[in-house]
């Protein structure tokens, strides 16, 4: 019997139609053999959701889940997993918000709130300890993000923890995200849409409990020992001054920064949107709950509002659109925030738009690097007007329906648009990308500073091998945890002080062997999902990245004349099915997933869908 420390035990089961709420003690085996946030959010939607319903159906359900260490005083440990069958991708979905509501949500009670059904009406719910409430949301419907949760605030106090969603969510924007605290944003595959759909505005969590540890001295020492390491890291001055913004300049240098619809890799104007520019106009620093190395940058922006920028924001809403003016991509950001979409797929999609326009394949006029066009265009994909219509349902479907061979060069893998990093040079990216469990996102496998380092011509084992083990760390073991992976890899925080947490904070001893099983289990579990989903309609063509990075070389910087060579990159693509126990059409064989315990996934593919014979 495993020991409920650490984890609260508990859910909240929401149905949204009945306006019930029911609290629920799930079987310890779920947190032994999933951990928490993704492993969670995965799991609940394997054995509860029916293959095949439209995402924006009240059927789907929608997940916000925590982990055994999200919430305790621990370095950077407070993030929430928002979770649901995506409408972008029509695959496994979800995102992860830095957020006091994940704090709130486990004072008050629950590792995991569950939602389904939909609301008859606009609600928010209201999550106060043991009570749930389902409030009229009329008021706020309409509302930006940050307009809504200010509203919350003042009706349920500043220490409220709110996740909502602005009107991109509201309107379905397929790529519609989650927000929190003015700045945090979530759940990149429409997370935001299906809340939407939901007619759920907003989340609000107040909880009065403590968190329990099984050792609660020896990790609160603990914790204070951690966070002064973090303070000695040699790379902490700097990441305080710049957080991710200097990988502008990083990526710039190596040529992967995404420019005009990742045409090309480097940017003429890349210095003015890098980070030493904005630390001239920098006015603070903001952050996520339990941080001690908080990275959001906020500067002002052309609209004289203050935007919090990151490095892909700046990418995907500068370089690929051609934009090169710090305050004009600030507040194309804040206006992302405030409508709720996710910046890395507006980039993407507004690029798409561009070429499109500049190709003469649209009427509409949207020159490269135009800011006030740009800015109307993006209102008008919130409220699905005209041409932002088209771009709402995201860069997969849009190129569908201009069609032209447009799909050469529209830049995403299974329906998610590609995040900031071009790949002509870099083989092991594009695999990191193609394979990432929910569609193209650099979250599960960050493996390019790696093979910048080792080099970018082989499509070697070594490759294969990195981005398994990334994927592995970053995309089952810190989703899983839902912490931060921030201090591992920018300031070098041993991996080490994890099982010394989680063995502190629920007295087992989980060994990093065993966190490797349980992060193989839950990308095994996702990728069944897919193919569920999809049944016949799947085959490997899912696993490789667009046209564009096979068939059009760079023309600019160091690199130029580079693209990807298909014929190894398939070559590569069949070492990791391989070394993944997937068969060649990337298919996990029945002893792959009986040797995780997946017993009920090997019979459920064999069945539904006959793809083994
Ligand atoms: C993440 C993706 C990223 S990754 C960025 S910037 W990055 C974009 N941020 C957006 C934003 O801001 N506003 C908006 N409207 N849309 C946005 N979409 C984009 O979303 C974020 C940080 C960052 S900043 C990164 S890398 C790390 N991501 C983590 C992760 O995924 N898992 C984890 N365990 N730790 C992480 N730490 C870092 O968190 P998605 P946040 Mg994020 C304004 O949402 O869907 O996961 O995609 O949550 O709290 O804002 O922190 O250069
Ligand atoms: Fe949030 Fe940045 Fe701190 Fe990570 S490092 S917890 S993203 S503020």
């Amino acid at each position: 019997m495993i020991s409920m420390f650490g984890w609260k035990g508990k859910t909240l089961q929401v149905n949204l139609g009945k306006s019930k709420a029911v609290a629920d003690r799930y079987e310890t085996s779920l947190a032994k053999n999933f951990l928490g946030g993704r492993g969670f959010a995965v799991k609940t939607l394997w054995d509860r959701l029916k293959p095949g319903i439209n995402a924006f159906s009240p059927e789907n359900i929608l997940v916000f889940a925590a982990g055994p260490l999200s919430g305790f005083a621990l370095p950077s440990s407070s993030k929430l997993v928002v979770a649901a069958k995506s409408p972008l991708t029509g695959g496994y979905g979800d995102g992860n918000v830095g957020t006091h509501a994940v704090v709130q949500m486990r004072k008050a009670g629950y590792d995991a709130v569950v939602v389904e059904g939909r609301a008859e009406k606009p609600v928010v719910l209201l999550v106060q300890d043991k009570n749930a409430e389902f409030l009229d949301a009329k008021d706020l419907w309409g509302l930006s993000s940050f307009e809504a949760e200010r509203k919350l605030k003042q009706l349920h106090g500043l220490a409220a923890g709110i996740v909502c969603i602005g009107q991109g969510g509201e309107n379905l924007v397929k790529f519609a995200n989650v927000v929190s605290q003015e700045g945090r944003a979530g759940g990149r595959p429409g997370i935001g849409a299906v809340m939407g759909s939901k007619n759920l505005k907003a989340v609000v969590f107040v909880g009065s409990g403590d968190l329990s540890a099984a050792h609660p001295k020896e990790m609160k020492d603990l914790g204070a020992e951690a966070y002064r390491d973090v303070l000695t890291k040699p790379n902490y001055a700097f990441w305080k001054r710049q957080g991710t913004m200097s990988t502008i300049e990083w990526s710039q240098e190596n040529s992967v920064l995404p420019t005009r619809n990742y045409s090309e890799g480097v940017f003429e104007k890349a210095e003015a949107i890098g980070g030493f520019f904005m630390e001239k106009v920098k006015v603070g620093n903001r952050g996520c709950p339990h941080c001690n190395m908080t990275c959001g940058n906020v500067v002002r922006d052309s609209n004289g509002k203050e935007s919090e920028l990151d490095y892909e924001n700046v990418a995907m809403l500068g370089s690929n659109i051609g934009l090169g003016d710090l305050g004009h991509v600030a507040a194309l950001n804040r206006t992302a925030d405030e409508f709720g979409l996710d910046t890395i797929s507006l980039g993407n999609v507004i690029g798409f738009a561009m070429e499109a326009s500049e190709k003469g394949l649209i009427n509409e006029k949207v020159p490269w690097g135009e800011f006030d066009q740009t800015e109307s265009l993006i209102e008008d994909i919130a409220y699905r007007r005209g041409l932002g219509d088209t771009l709402a349902e995201g860069v997969r479907s849009a190129s569908e329906r201009i069609g032209r061979n447009s799909n050469r060069w529209a830049m995403h893998v299974k329906g998610l648009e590609i995040s900031g990093y071009d790949c002509h040079a870099a083989p092991a990216m594009a695999l990191s990308f193609a394979t990432c469990s929910i569609g193209a996102h650099h979250k599960d496998a960050w493996v390019i500073s790696w093979e910048v380092k080792v080099g970018r011509e082989s499509y070697g084992e070594e490759k294969v091998d990195k981005v398994i083990e990334l994927q592995r760390t970053r995309g089952g073991i810190f989703e899983s945890l839902t912490v931060c992976r921030l201090p591992w890899i920018e300031l070098n925080f041993e991996l080490e002080w994890y099982p010394k947490f989680l063995h502190y904070a629920t007295g087992l001893e989980i060994t990093w062997d065993d966190l490797n099983l349980i992060a193989d289990r839950v990308l095994n579990l996702i990728r069944a999902f897919w193919i569920r989903e999809y049944g016949k309609g799947w085959s490997k063509e899912m696993d490789v990245p667009p046209a564009r990075w096979f068939e059009q070389p760079t023309t600019q910087g160091a690199l130029r004349g580079s693209k990807l060579d298909r014929a190894k990159y398939d070559a590569m693509l069949q070492s990791y099915y391989r070394r993944r126990g997937w068969d060649e059409r990337g298919i996990p064989t029945r002893a792959t997933l009986k040797k995780l315990g997946l017993n009920d996934a090997a019979e459920e593919l064999k069945n539904c869908v006959r793809l083994y014979e």
